[in-house]
């Protein structure tokens, strides 16, 4: 044993990265503090050694030492940068007053100035602006060259200061904040529908699975992957956007607790399933139709699911767009169905047991929903339906592989059990077309979880993860009904969660700390919240209790409403039947509640769900046979299971055939609930996306528009508290713990005394911080430099440790 190697307690067979001050000897601990730390620089003798010396005696490392130095070199001309160095840095670029981060801006009109920056910059291509840790993102509405592998490599653990504003720099402040923290992140992209919200979330996945160094291409490929077929059938056209996502998304990116990405996780949340039977004017049913139509039509594979591509199913075919042929002919139609199959393959589905199933499943529900009723006479009070064209019941019947005479009198009659008989009574053609529609919806709902669910297999939760939140954005159409509803309430509590973070817990700590902080005014949306989620007096609730009546109706709904929502936020409108409207943070919006009572009951009948159980095709029984998750845990990762996924289930024959007796708005307030204690368990990063006009139009800069969103997110508050306030506070033992060795020796961590706290603060030349009671308060710029300081010192620690093993043979 080398004498040096006993005194210095050298590993045997250390990792590369080793930085462990406990392992190596005091003595030696003590040498790389006074050597390195204890001023903040190499010094030029060492870094030759270092460099001359042993680069070359650690095989394969090589490279990546040498980077290190470089950027130590960089860093020691970079000592002692503070938020202020970035803002000189700034002034001396050619434009001027083109600013990077709105916090940045002198305070004159801050409107004014602020909407100036925002669209000099949106002319210039540059559709990226830091308030302060947060990201706008002014969708571009055409494609830009700011995502090339360059611009991948660029962000890659650079300060932040060092490129323009970017989504790639989110997603590395988060994976670096992950790794360094130990901690969860989670990325919140917000903004009102087509801002660009699923845009920038695929942007993030791309990067992060970079950054995780997804160690196959197989994984990052998958991952990608799946992200778009979940969309192939969760998004659709509607009158905002063609690409409209009509589900929540809570897509978690699972690492390493060294960083390297193993997997990812979806959770779904309020599919909009009356899309696929009803679409708006102008809208589109779910793309997932489209694609499969057009693709089986290339395959002359039609006729095999009994489609036609000359009589387009009703389900697709919207009088007020032009479709039929077009469907077929769609050249960018058939390339997505390829590209679906192609994620079949990925996430392992078989062709027989999977794809088959999904398009038969697909198509039978096409089929159902050609199915039409007569209404006929009958010596009863109510009249009677009957199915006029039974070719179209028998091939939906053969696709969905039950008998057609058992669907066409679970379709046209029900049963009732009354006094312990069972009765079987017509169904009116209304009713019976209300079951076929509830069949078709309830098959893609959980067609759509299934697949969710499918695509991912379970893991064990122990490493880290990244998750990137994109919802639907906030919807303000000629018409809004439950849907609309839904997802404003759901922006609602994103809005809500935002502020939390932003404004008031912040604030709270002023007061709780003693620190003394001007405060900032915000529009707190909080009386909305109470308005649709309170207890037993909110919307929801109400709209509840109205639904268990069986006499309600609609109109009886929005009496309720009104006799009971004091809010200033709820009016009804004079002249709109079952209107009412509400003053959301982002504006206006009338509802109309026609449709409300039976939306929210969304009941699918006993019957159907017994016919739907005798299916022969194994999917649809599963679809109908188990209660699927609500917000299930879906995961997937490298390794498939073997499962199927559409092996036999046990069959219970007193199952309750009642799937949910919950109704949509305790499904969604429980939803909503569940994503909030996701998000909230990590660490939070904001991205705003920004629409600039309403034409979806590449380089219109509608400053109208663009000012009211400022307005109702918050922007410009945001700024303010960035500017003034402290958007980081850390507990003085947590900051000693992390960023001690900034200051003290390496194997001893000192008291966590606010003096202590101050020592390394000073050391650091940091400046407008404060310590509070319990917390070191920073700005949001402190932070980086901090982290940055804290690698670049382990960094050299390590350069000095791997210099003397390499030294000492
Ligand atoms: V909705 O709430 O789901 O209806 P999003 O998700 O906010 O909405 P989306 O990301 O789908 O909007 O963006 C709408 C369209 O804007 C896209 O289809 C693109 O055509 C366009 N867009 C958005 N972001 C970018 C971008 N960074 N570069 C180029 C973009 N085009
Ligand atoms: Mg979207």
């Amino acid at each position: 044993l080398h004498p040096m190697r006993a005194l210095f307690k050298i590993p045997r067979n250390p990792p590369p990265t080793l930085y462990q001050p406990e392992l190596w000897s005091d003595h030696f601990n003590d040498f790389i503090c006074k050597c390195l730390i204890k001023d903040f620089e190499l010094r030029p003798n060492v870094l030759d050694l270092l460099q001359h010396v042993f680069i070359r005696q650690i095989v394969g490392r090589e490279r990546i030492l040498q980077k290190q130095l470089m950027e130590l070199i960089d860093l020691n001309q970079q000592i002692g940068t503070t938020g202020k160095t970035r803002y000189r840095h700034d002034l001396k670029r050619p434009h001027i007053a083109l600013l990077d981060d709105l916090v940045t801006l002198e305070v004159l009109d801050e409107v004014r100035d602020s909407i100036e920056q925002l669209q000099r910059r949106y002319a210039k291509d540059q559709i990226y602006t830091y308030v302060g840790d947060i990201l706008i993102a002014v969708n571009p509405f055409h494609k830009m060259e700011l995502y090339s592998p360059q611009y991948t490599k660029m962000y890659i653990g650079a300060k932040r200061t060092a490129n323009p504003p970017h989504i790639f720099a989110v997603a590395d402040i988060a994976y670096q904040s992950m790794v360094s923290y130990n901690a969860d992140q989670c990325i919140v992209i917000s903004g009102e529908s087509g801002a660009g919200k699923t845009e920038s979330a695929h942007l993030l996945v791309e990067q992060l699975t970079v950054l995780g160094k997804a160690n196959n291409r197989s994984l990052q490929e998958k991952i990608l992957l799946v992200n778009n077929l979940v969309e192939a059938f969760g998004n659709a056209c509607t009158a905002i956007n063609d690409n409209s996502s009509r589900f929540g998304k809570y897509l978690e990116m699972k690492f390493t607790c060294g960083g390297t990405v193993v997997g990812a996780q979806i959770s779904e949340y309020l599919l909009e399933k009356s899309r696929v039977v009803h679409q708006a004017t102008g809208e589109k049913n779910f793309h997932i139709f489209y694609y499969i139509y057009a693709g089986l039509a290339e395959r002359k594979k039609l006729a095999h699911y009994k489609l036609s591509d000359s009589k387009t199913p009703k389900y697709l075919f919207n009088e007020h767009i032009k479709l039929g042929p077009d469907i077929v002919n769609n050249t960018f139609y058939k390339e997505q169905f390829d590209s679906v199959e192609q994620c079949f393959k990925v996430i392992g589905f078989t062709l027989e047991v999977h794809t088959l199933y999904v398009y038969s499943t697909l198509a039978a529900i096409l089929n159902s929903g050609d199915i039409e009723f007569t209404s006929v006479a009958s010596e009863h009070q109510t009249d009677k339906s009957n199915i006029s064209n039974i070719a179209v019941l028998e091939n939906a019947a053969l696709l969905l592989c039950i008998r057609p005479d058992e669907l066409q009198e679970a379709l046209t009659s029900h049963c009732v059990v009354a006094r312990g008989e069972t009765i079987v009574r017509p169904n009116t053609v209304d009713k019976a077309t209300e079951v076929r529609d509830a069949m078709g919806k309830a098959l893609y709902g959980r067609l759509f979880s299934w697949i969710v669910n499918r695509i991912n297999t379970l893991e064990d939760d122990k490493g880290l993860n990244i998750g990137i939140l994109d919802i639907f954005g906030f919807e303000n159409f000629k018409r809004n009904s439950f849907e609309q509803l839904c997802i404003n309430i759901a922006n609602e509590q994103i809005q809500f969660y935002f502020n939390q973070h932003i404004f008031a817990w912040e604030q709270d700590e002023y007061l709780n700390e003693d620190v003394d902080a001007r405060v900032i005014e915000y529009e707190d949306n909080r009386p909305l919240l109470d308005l649709f989620l309170q207890k037993p007096m909110g919307m929801l609730s109400l709209l509840d209790e109205e639904s268990r009546f069986p006499q309600a109706t609609d109109q009886t709904l929005v009496e309720k409403f009104e006799d009971n929502l004091k809010s200033k936020n709820f009016w009804r409108p004079k002249r709109v039947d079952l209107g009412f409207g509400i003053h959301h943070y982002a504006g206006k919006v009338i509802y109309n509640a026609a449709g409300f009572l039976s939306k929210n009951r969304d009941t699918l009948p006993a019957d159907i769900v017994l016919l739907l159980r005798s299916s022969e095709n194994q999917l649809i029984r599963k679809l109908v046979t188990h209660p699927l998750t609500k917000t299930g845990k879906h995961t997937w990762s490298n390794s498939n299971s073997g499962d199927t996924g559409t092996g036999e289930t046990t069959h219970h024959p007193r199952e309750s055939t009642n799937m949910r007796t919950q109704t949509v708005a305790s499904y969604f307030r429980y939803s909503l609930m569940d994503l909030l204690s996701k998000m909230v368990a990590g660490q939070p990063h904001f991205v705003r996306c920004i629409k600039p006009n309403n034409d979806r139009q590449a380089s219109k800069f509608d400053r109208e528009k663009v000012l009211v969103q400022l307005r109702y997110t918050g922007v410009l508050e945001t700024a303010k508290i960035r500017r003034q306030g402290y958007s980081h506070r850390i507990l003085y033992t947590n900051f000693v713990n992390r960023y001690y060795i900034l200051a003290f020796h390496a194997h001893k961590e000192p008291d966590a005394s606010p003096e202590t706290c101050a020592a390394i603060l000073e050391k650091t030349k940091l400046e407008n911080w404060v310590l509070g009671k319990t917390k070191v308060f920073l700005k949001y710029y402190h932070v980086e430099t901090l982290n940055l300081m804290v690698r670049q010192t382990i960094d050299r620690i390590v350069l000095v440790q791997a210099y003397v093993r390499g030294w000492l043979g």
